[in-house]
């Protein structure tokens, strides 16, 4: 059964025409679009070819202004259900009967680059949901991250002018290595926190399906009674949190700019429903000043070791839009879309959002009736006085005043029965400062934390970001003032950076805090282990022995991997016994930054045609220097060890499965041992292997 936001959806779609001929926006029958009426075969155009001046104007009219923050995205439609009433700290009513689904549209996006850039670039990532309650639509609009660069909203245009292409030249596209912003954060040291995450691989992430989303700002719970509870709201992947590597991330915006969004698009008409479980936070009131940071300051998390998030519903997206400007481009979020049971704080980056949506959205939608639009539309009944205004497409009858007589008095006020929404009666009292408050001070302890949280291989991930990123920055000012400031946070990741990017090492450091949050690495996020949708390359070449692909194929598609075969050409290889292997892909139009994993099988013969394909060997080589699970049967474990001299570690054993960080290998012939495939399916459960030795290639 349709849910009902898909319900509501139907009555606005239109199939492309079946039957009856081309016509005008008018409705006039057109029998030829190819040629524009002129004087004669070679003479000018006339005005009066109302067909080409419509057909024109239309397309010159096609694009709207683009999002000034999050152009790029993509969106799927889905539902939200709760484990158990919440009703002990919320009257929200989508939050109170797990037998309740409440439609939602989520729109994930990149925050810097436009419309069009790549989807694998250092940034942060929208997640960004509309939940279609039977109260009316609540929006959440997060980010992959917890914290965010300012605390205060006014900041905000200071802010993404510094990240955003410098206005001399609209450079660099997607990314955030580029003085403004440096010299901004340098300057700015709010900034820093949310900087620890961006130069951490949560800054790229394997994909949509694999990433946290994150309120940020601190919201409050409202209960029937009218009690107040803080609360932060968390989205954890059922498919735990992955990311790419930087080296690969960059090849990647090459090899498939889309990345990203393919992946959400493939998963979901696979019928691989990416599922996220939404959890909570939740401060007593009384308890708002028993930290040593703000709650109202956006630039802080409260560590899940203090404070537990409590799992409280799980969200499903199962269909993907139709028609992409329709429904991804024109879908509209704001924060101040709330329901009964949910309120704001006084966060100050929180309050300039609930002015900033609505006012973009009356620009880039073009008027006020976007919240007519089928994606924006409640499933709620709306009753309104609001009126006229760009694009009215609805024939409103009756009266349009309150209080009236006329129209029956209608709509009468709500709140008889107590469903209306009502603001927190929160008492507030102070004189008009523009000031900072003290409590928002500390700009160093939590980024402290979320440095000394990170494994090994994080934290050296995180200085090759600096490295890379202040690289990228001119100014030598700018590069040394950063490092002051990572001094702060961090003498070892100060003196590590500095030295990579030629300025002075800092003079004075801070001793590395002993505060950390365990929660906050990748190592403690993987989640269940599974395999669903990763991406396995099996390298197949002449001679390859078809029991041996098969094997593997069978394994690994049973626990819901997806194996392709790759070769030099598109269609088949003979295999050993003379019968074709099919191809799925040919190499050059693909690349190891597509794929989770690769397999090299082998054959009686040897692979020698896999060992002689430049394109195969390249694939080889980067897969295991981004860390990937490279697996070797039979004489495909020769094939692999002639990239020892290039640095590939492989410890093989003659007829027995060797796992030794991400490398399988089992020299046994024909089809593939439990064993080994136990093994491989292990090291891509793992996703990464950071403990073997760097490749020289
Ligand atoms: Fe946004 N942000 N933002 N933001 N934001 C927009 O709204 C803004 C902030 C976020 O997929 C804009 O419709 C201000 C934090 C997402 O359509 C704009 C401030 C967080 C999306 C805007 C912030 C976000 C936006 C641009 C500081 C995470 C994409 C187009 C006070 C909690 C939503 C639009 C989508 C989009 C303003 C800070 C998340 C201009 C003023 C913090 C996911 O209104």
């Amino acid at each position: 059964m349709e849910d009902r936001k898909q319900q509501q959806r139907e009555a606005f779609r239109a199939d492309d025409p079946t039957a009856g001929p081309l016509t005008t926006d008018q409705g006039v029958e057109v029998d030829h679009t190819d040629d524009s009426l002129s004087v004669g075969e070679r003479g000018p155009t006339l005005m009066e070819d109302f067909h080409f001046r419509e057909k024109l104007t239309r397309f010159d009219h096609e694009r709207i202004p683009e999002r000034v923050v999050h152009a790029r995205g993509a969106g799927a439609y889905g539902y939200f259900e709760p484990y158990e009433s919440c009703a002990e700290f919320t009257r929200a009513a989508f939050l109170q009967d797990p037998a309740v689904r409440t439609p939602v549209f989520v729109r994930f996006s990149t925050v810097q680059g436009p419309k069009g850039s790549a989807d694998t670039v250092r940034d942060v990532r929208g997640f960004a949901t509309k939940f279609y309650t039977s109260e009316g639509n609540y929006d959440l609009v997060g980010n992959n991250f917890p914290v965010f660069f300012i605390q205060d909203g006014i900041k905000f245009p200071d802010f993404v002018h510094a990240v955003k292409p410098e206005p001399h030249n609209d450079i660099p596209t997607g990314a955030s290595a580029h003085d403004t912003l440096w010299d901004f954060v340098s300057l700015q040291p709010e900034t820093l926190h949310a900087i620890m995450w961006l130069m951490s691989d949560r800054a790229i992430p394997r994909s949509y399906r694999m990433m946290q989303g994150f309120g940020v700002h601190t919201f409050r719970f409202v209960t029937a009674e009218g009690r107040g509870t803080f609360v932060k709201f968390h989205w954890k992947p059922k498919l735990g949190v992955h990311s790419l590597v930087w080296d690969e991330a960059q090849e990647c915006q090459g090899r498939d700019p889309d990345f990203n969004r393919r992946d959400l698009w493939d998963a979901i008409e696979a019928g691989e429903y990416p599922e996220w479980e939404l959890g909570v936070q939740l401060v007593p009131e009384e308890d708002e000043f028993a930290f040593d940071f703000d709650l109202l300051d956006a630039t802080k998390i409260i560590p899940e070791e203090q404070v537990p998030v409590r799992p409280i519903g799980r969200m499903v997206l199962n269909r993907n839009p139709e028609n992409f400007f329709a429904e991804t481009e024109q879908v509209a979020f704001h924060t101040a879309n709330v329901v009964p049971g949910i309120d704001f704080t006084n966060d100050p980056l929180l309050q300039a959002r609930n002015f900033s949506y609505l006012d973009t959205q009356l620009i880039r939608l073009g008027g006020p009736n976007f919240t007519q639009i089928p994606v924006n539309r409640p499933v709620a009944p709306v009753r309104t006085n609001q009126r006229d205004g760009y694009h009215q497409s609805t024939i409103h009858r009756g009266t349009n005043y309150f209080p009236n007589s006329l129209g029956g008095g209608c709509p009468a006020h709500a709140g008889v029965d107590g469903s209306a929404y009502t603001h927190y009666a929160e008492r507030v009292d102070g004189a008009k400062i523009r000031r900072r408050s003290a409590s928002f001070q500390d700009h160093y302890t939590q980024p402290a934390m979320f440095w000394n949280s990170m494994a090994d291989w994080e934290k050296q991930h995180i200085v090759e970001a600096f490295r890379f990123e202040l690289g990228k920055v001119g100014a030598k000012s700018v590069r040394a003032r950063t490092v002051e400031h990572l001094a702060k946070v961090n003498g070892g990741l100060a003196t590590e950076v500095a030295r990579g990017i030629g300025v002075p090492e800092p003079s004075a450091t801070q001793a590395a805090d002993k505060l950390s949050s365990p929660a906050l690495s990748l190592e403690s996020l993987r989640g269940e282990g599974s395999v669903r949708t990763r991406q396995v390359a099996v390298l197949v070449a002449d001679g390859v022995d078809p029991a041996q692909v098969a094997s593997v194929r069978e394994a690994l598609t049973a626990e819901g991997a997806i194996v392709e075969t790759l070769a030099a050409a598109d269609g088949a290889v003979p295999g050993d016994d003379g019968e074709p292997v099919a191809v799925d892909r040919a190499l050059p139009t693909v690349a190891s930054v597509l794929y989770d994993a690769v397999l090299l099988p082998g054959g009686p013969v040897g692979t020698p045609a896999t060992a002689a394909d430049p394109d195969a060997m390249r694939f080889v080589r980067g897969a295991y220097r981004h860390g990937k699970p490279v697996g070797a049967l039979g004489s495909g474990v020769g094939v692999l060890s002639s990239l020892e001299p290039e640095g590939v570690r492989l410890s093989a054993e003659f007829h027995h499965t060797v796992s030794d960080h991400g490398v399988v290998t089992d020299t046994s012939p024909g089809p593939a041992s439990e064993e080994f495939l136990d093994a491989f399916i292990a090291a891509l459960s793992a996703h990464r292997h950071w403990g073997r030795p760097p490749a020289r290639c």
